[in-house]
């Protein structure tokens, strides 16, 4: 299939399906059983110049966009739905930066960034606030030249192990969505320490970690956008990264279904490699179908955010729930064609089922981004009345 790529966007998928195959594949399981933070497999896709094929070419990125962004994504998800995370969370905690930082804070974050010297995070989720965004109780209150932070993060991606974290915090409990504000705070900041490190069903390489807030002390100019911005800065930044989450379903589903493909050529039954059986043919099909059809929208999601486009809430929940449904399918049916070896851990399809659980759930549940297509709808039927 052509997916009109060019050739710049075609290089960075070769070069990460490269390091796919030939770095991440072969320690995949060892890194998902021991729990490693894969700092050494981010050296190497830093070494390749593909840390910042997202950012702005004045800051020493690539200046691609969000395609270029799942592109990698996609192809390191196809050998390792933990590791890809590393890179996939820098993402969600760099956008916040690159929609609405100023110039000095693009100018002091990004490049450590786009060279791959420093891993960011996104902190907006709370004990209290998931899929309620809008629930934080973090506060951030002005005291002179500094905003003071208390509160508690939950299940950060990159927690501990990133330098950088873009943090919701509330700055004004009486005007509720509109009294949330976004801050970067630095690790090694006083009063910011890091909680429970989660032990998780998947992407076990990936670390999910509390953030701790005490009295941590950081200076006013690290606001991000303006006070009261904070939600929406959240909204947005997941509007343009939850293509990033398909993109890493996209590449557990195909890794997924090339084992299942693979294995249905070598083991034999009744006398025949199972892939002459109807009922498998049938299996495969449904899987490459659903696979295709999640990468033509996930891809041209990303197109339409890169555009400019303003309305990019519906196209993006959409892409994120198509691509983590189809994953979801694709690994349990792999598992199936596998039989008693898909259902063991010296095969890989068990910890991929496993990893692509998380891609329903986090950067919003598939439920709440049924709400967000609905709510869409709707209002696009009620703009033309
Ligand atoms: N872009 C810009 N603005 C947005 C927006 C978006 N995508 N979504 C909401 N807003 C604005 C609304 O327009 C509203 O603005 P006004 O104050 O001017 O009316 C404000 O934000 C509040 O929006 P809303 O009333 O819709 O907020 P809700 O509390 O009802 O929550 C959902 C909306 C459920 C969509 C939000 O809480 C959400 O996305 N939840 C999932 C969170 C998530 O993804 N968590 C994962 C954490 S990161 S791993």
């Amino acid at each position: 299939m052509e997916y009109f790529l060019t050739e710049e966007q075609l290089m960075i998928k070769e070069l990460a399906a490269k390091i796919a195959d030939e770095k991440i594949a072969p320690v995949a399981l060892q890194y998902d059983e021991e729990g490693k933070f894969p700092h050494d497999i981010m050296k190497i896709i830093a070494d390749s110049d593909l840390c910042g094929v997202y950012i702005e070419e004045k800051y020493g990125g690539l200046g691609g966009g969000i395609l270029e962004m799942s592109l990698v994504v996609e192809e390191l998800s196809r050998a390792c739905g933990g590791i890809s995370l590393a890179f996939a969370g820098t993402g969600l905690g760099t956008f916040p930066i690159i929609l609405f930082g100023n110039e000095e804070q693009k100018a002091k974050y990004l490049p450590d960034i786009a060279s791959g010297k420093k891993l960011a995070a996104f902190g907006l989720t709370e004990a209290n606030a998931g899929s309620d965004a809008a629930g934080v109780q973090t506060t951030a209150q002005l005291d002179g030249d500094e905003y003071v932070l208390n509160g508690t993060k939950q299940w950060i991606t990159n927690g501990g192990e990133a330098e950088i974290y873009t943090v919701i915090a509330c700055t004004n409990r009486s005007k509720g969505a509109r009294g949330f504000s976004a801050f970067i705070v630095e690790k090694d900041t006083p009063g910011f320490t890091f909680g429970k490190k989660e032990n998780k069903m998947g992407i076990r390489a990936s670390c999910t970690r509390e953030l701790v807030f005490d009295n941590c002390r950081i200076p006013k100019k690290n606001l991000l956008a303006k006070e009261g911005m904070g939600f929406i800065v959240a909204m947005k930044t997941l509007d343009r990264t939850r293509p990033g989450v398909a993109a890493q379903a996209l590449g557990i589903a195909q890794g997924a279904f090339d084992a299942a493909l693979k294995y249905s050529r070598e083991r034999v039954q009744f006398g025949q490699t199972i892939s002459s059986f109807q009922a498998i043919q049938h299996m495969l099909a449904d899987m490459a179908i659903q696979i295709e059809a999640s990468r033509c929208l996930v891809y041209q999601t990303c197109r339409h955010i890169d555009s400019g486009a303003k309305n990019i809430s519906r196209e993006s929940a959409m892409a994120k729930v198509m691509a983590s449904d189809t994953a979801m399918k694709v690994t349990t049916d792999a598992v199936q064609i596998l039989g008693g070896y898909g259902y063991m851990k010296e095969y890989p399809v068990e910890k991929m089922m496993r990893d692509a659980k998380i891609t329903q759930i986090y950067e919003g549940t598939n439920q709440i981004q049924r709400n967000v297509i609905a709510l869409e709808l709707i209002k696009e039927l009620s703009s033309k009345k």
